[in-house]
């Protein structure tokens, strides 16, 4: 992650940012892009059965929203809300299913004064949730429905583009690339151009390199590592790695085995300072707190490498070595010395 990835100007005032969690720099549904000098949160909502991590943890829709209204106290930016689980090989559901699902939840939030989003990839879904008072749709098939990106345009609403390739049945198989950063990106500016021309105004349009959406976690990785190339699609980023199966792979316990979904909270947040620090415009989160702690914690690293005083110089060491205290403090306060970049 060596280049900021957003497209915002703005700092924040002070160290820590402002008034986290649930304050006034937090945007309503029409202000979605108004630049806070800080990466958003959005909470995750799947009402859902079957979803990889937090499939049926709500029984009834007051669950869900009493969840969502929790992640919006908890300083949340935005809540997205789901009805289809999209891991690889579950089963399509019902459309009038997904939104029996989605729209009670939605519909809770909104009055509750949350701002929504709507994970779906169908039209009648999108339409029920836009009525219900979701103000974005979060569509993860890559643009794959003509019928959504028309509903959308006819609606004025913002949009998530995510890459993927196939359905939740073929997508493991078509994990193939020769590069997959310079491959994502292609793809997703050739899908940016069919969204456009259905009638999407492009500065509505967010992008999302779709982590574990056809990529092996070595994919997952290398497009972490490189989300300054996503800079020339000219359009905010998105980017969802909550407790996904690259981090459980990459944190195998004694038996070998991936580390269950529900320890993967700690490595989630590292990626979290690691995608603020990088400038994306939101993280897509199952846990908002420690999401808004690690935000507040990048926005006060940031705010202290943007003073105009210069990094402190290096003390003459006593023995012309240095020892490992002092150089290690010497990397921190340097910020040529840094893995992440200069602002
Ligand atoms: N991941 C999931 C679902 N929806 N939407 C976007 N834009 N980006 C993602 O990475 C993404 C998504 C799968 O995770 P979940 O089942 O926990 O919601």
């Amino acid at each position: 992650m060596s280049a900021p990835v957003s497209h915002e100007s703005e700092r924040p005032g002070g160290p820590g940012g402002s008034d986290r969690p649930g304050g006034s720099d937090r945007p309503g549904g029409s202000d979605l892009f108004r630049p806070l000098g800080r990466t958003r949160v959005m909470g995750i909502v799947n009402a859902t059965p079957d979803s990889f991590s937090d499939g049926g943890t709500y029984r009834t829709a007051e669950e869900a929203g009493r969840a969502g209204r929790a992640m919006w106290a908890a300083g949340a930016d935005l809540v997205d809300v789901g009805g289809e689980s999209t891991r690889p090989g579950a089963s399509r559901v019902d459309p009038a299913e997904e939104a029996r699902r989605v729209v009670p939840v939605v519909a809770e939030l909104a009055r509750a004064g949350v701002t929504v989003s709507v994970d779906t990839t169908r039209a009648s879904v999108a339409a029920a949730a836009l009525d219900a008072g979701a103000v974005l749709v979060n569509d993860v098939s890559g643009a794959a429905d003509p019928e959504l990106l028309a509903l959308v345009a006819e609606r004025g609403a913002p949009y998530v583009l995510m890459h993927s390739r196939g359905n939740s049945a073929d997508m493991n198989s078509r994990a193939v690339y020769r590069d997959v950063v310079h491959e994502v990106v292609d793809e997703l500016a050739a899908r940016l151009s069919v969204v456009t021309a259905a009638g999407i105004a492009a500065d509505k349009v967010v992008v999302d390199p779709g982590i574990g959406f056809a990529k092996t976690a070595t994919h997952n990785w290398r497009l972490l590592a490189h989300l300054d190339c996503f800079t020339e699609l000219g359009r905010p980023l998105l980017v969802g790695t909550s407790r996904k199966s690259f981090l459980g792979r990459l944190l195998p316990g004694a038996d070998g085995a991936p580390r269950p979904v529900e320890d993967r909270e700690d490595a989630t947040q590292a990626t979290t300072a690691l995608l603020a620090a990088a400038g994306v415009w939101a993280v897509r989160v199952h846990s908002v707190s420690p999401a808004v702690d690690a935000v507040r914690v990048v926005s006060a690293w940031r705010a202290a490498r943007s003073l105009a005083a210069p990094a402190p110089a290096r003390r003459p060491s006593q023995n012309g070595a240095g020892n490992g205290a002092a150089a290690a403090s010497t990397a921190s306060d340097n910020p040529a010395g840094g893995h992440v970049h200069a602002e």
